[in-house]
């Protein structure tokens, strides 16, 4: 069951700059940044707010490390603006491979690596009425010191 939004991913050109806007102009502060070189993006977190499933909802900033990665191409179309936006989920394989038997093809076969060590997957956006549609299940924090 899809149960919140986790994020809304901003395809942008400059991260430090993006993130230095959302700080000035909202006061949103990085949470986590990291680089995805599978998704061939760097990327920052801004915690916009907690939900009452343990998760959260973030505003997730892209700036492509590769020209022909899925940010770079979109962006190079589109230029900077919302890339895709993410629904928050416990059970990640299973709604994913319902939604795939509903005929909305989803890009991965299993779950990939998201950030802060999520598993992701993709739905096309030519079967969800133009939009990149991600789905995310939140890594599971680990016992203490494990
Ligand atoms: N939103 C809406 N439509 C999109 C889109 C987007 N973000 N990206 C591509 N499209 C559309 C294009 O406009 C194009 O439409 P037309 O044929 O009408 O022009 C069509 O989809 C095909 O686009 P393309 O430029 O040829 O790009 P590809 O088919 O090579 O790739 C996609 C599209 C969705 C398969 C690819 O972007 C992908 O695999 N995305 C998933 C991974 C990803 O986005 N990673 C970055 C984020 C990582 C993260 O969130 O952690
Ligand atoms: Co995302």
């Amino acid at each position: 069951m899809l149960t919140r939004i986790d994020h809304i991913g901003i395809a942008c050109h400059d991260l430090d700059a993006t993130v230095e806007f959302y700080r000035a102009t909202y006061g949103f502060e990085v949470f986590h940044s990291e680089i995805n070189e599978e998704q061939g993006v760097r990327e920052a977190m801004l915690r916009i707010n907690g939900t009452d499933d343990g998760g959260s909802s973030y505003l997730q900033l892209l700036e492509p490390i590769r020209e022909d990665s899925a940010v770079g191409k979109w962006l190079k179309k589109n230029g900077e603006g919302v890339h895709h936006i993410a629904f928050g989920t416990a059970d990640v394989d299973g709604d994913s491979e319902a939604i795939r038997g509903k005929g909305v093809r989803v890009l991965y076969d299993e779950p990939r690596r998201g950030s802060m060590d999520s598993r992701i997957t993709f739905l096309h956006p030519k079967d969800c009425h133009g939009v990149l549609t991600e789905l995310v299940t939140s890594a599971v924090p680990g016992p203490p010191g494990g």
